[in-house]
């Protein structure tokens, strides 16, 4: 692919309201944005979206940044990348760290759209003009207030995030004033064994589906509990690859996927565990990361394949951001995002707000 040069970026953006989870609240998402350069001066962008702390999963923003610095830009054989696949093959001998690849080869597949003038949605095979939108609740947020302003941009999906056994009431509090508001609860791993009674409580709910009851690795108990719920489970930490896919699935521990590109190791796992998922008639929906527009922007393109037939996590800019890195920003309408036919990502980079929120760079030649 002709590369020249690539650039990584430590950025801090502000958050128009903060984030909470429960593990901490985030004000500032620190994120690295990977800038790959070919000599002609073509740019692609990627964004490597782990958080600060390892509340998610084990990578850091920092420990990312360490990892891609001194062993994966070295190691690469960058002259023998035709395709920005390829770089997943080249750094399979390491373990984890998916969210350093991921943003690795999102930078490549931008610009490999850009060098070949097509799309990214096209370059992958996506078939939709729309991508369907959801939007995340944080713990932080006035329920009914930020329900209402987000009725007006019709989100045809909202995730509300748990406080271990205040959901049901919660449920309960949002039905009351919004009954037929599509409805899911994301429990990133927080409920245990003990609480299969509780979470059977909830199955009269009308949830469309419980994100994550347990923490990653335990198949077994999923399909425990999937096996005594109507509702369907939908795993999110637990799959990290194609063949996680494929061990839930078969094993009954959920019935629905939630894809995100930088858990599992970038777009090529991705296009994998789609191609897989769609075969198989299980449902995939897209997840998000509280990321800038850059990786919505990546986002979007997946979105855009057949199988994505669940609404994902892919907000407007405005959910975020006071000001995004990308122009325009992501815009939803009735509930949907118009996918890009501009080549790459789509979106032009804000490239002064990029050098205006950047803290540290550093720069690899190969
Ligand atoms: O589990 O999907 C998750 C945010 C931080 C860490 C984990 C998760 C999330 C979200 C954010 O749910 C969804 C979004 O970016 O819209
Ligand atoms: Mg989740």
């Amino acid at each position: 692919m002709n590369i020249a040069e690539i650039r990584m970026r430590k950025i801090e953006m502000p958050l128009r309201y903060p984030f909470q989870t429960h593990a901490g609240q985030v004000n500032d998402r620190e994120l690295i944005i990977i800038e790959i350069m070919d000599i002609e001066g073509r740019k692609g962008f990627g964004e490597v979206t782990a958080f600060s702390t390892p509340f998610y999963t084990s990578e850091t923003s920092e420990s990312a940044w360490l990892v891609l610095r001194r062993i994966f830009l070295p190691a690469v054989n960058w002259h023998q990348i035709v395709h920005p696949s390829n770089m997943a093959s080249q750094l399979s001998i390491w373990q984890g760290n998916r969210m350093a690849k991921a943003g690795l080869e999102a930078a490549l597949w931008d610009l490999y759209g850009k060098q070949l003038n097509k799309s990214l949605s096209q370059l992958i095979g996506g078939s939709r003009s729309y991508v369907e939108s959801g939007v995340v609740l944080s713990l932080a947020d006035k329920l009914e207030e930020v329900i209402a302003n987000y009725q007006n941009e019709g989100y045809r999906r909202y995730k509300l995030k748990i406080e271990k056994y205040k959901e049901g009431q919660m449920i309960d509090e949002i039905k009351a004033y919004a009954p037929s508001l599509p409805l899911m609860i994301d429990a990133n791993g927080l409920y245990e064994e003990k609480d299969i009674p509780y979470l059977q409580s909830l199955d009269s709910k009308g949830l469309m589906m419980i994100e994550q009851p347990f923490r990653p690795g335990d198949f077994y108990l999923h399909q425990q509990l999937q096996n005594q719920l109507d509702t369907p489970l939908c795993l999110d930490e637990s799959l990290t690859s194609l063949a996680d896919v494929k061990q839930a699935v078969l094993m009954g521990s959920c019935q629905i996927i939630n894809i995100k590109i930088s858990r599992v190791g970038g777009m090529t796992e991705a296009l994998a565990i789609h191609e897989w998922s769609r075969k198989n008639n299980i449902p995939v929906w897209c997840g998000g990361m509280v990321e800038s527009g850059i990786s919505k922007a990546h986002n979007i393109a997946l979105a855009s394949l057949d199988g994505f037939i669940i609404p994902g996590d892919i907000s407007a800019s405005a959910r975020f951001w006071e000001r995004d890195l990308i122009i325009p920003e992501v815009e939803v309408k009735q509930g949907r995002i118009k996918v890009p036919l501009d080549p790459g990502i789509g979106f032009k980079v804000d490239e002064e707000y990029l050098q205006f929120v950047t803290q540290n760079s550093y720069i690899f030649q190969p």
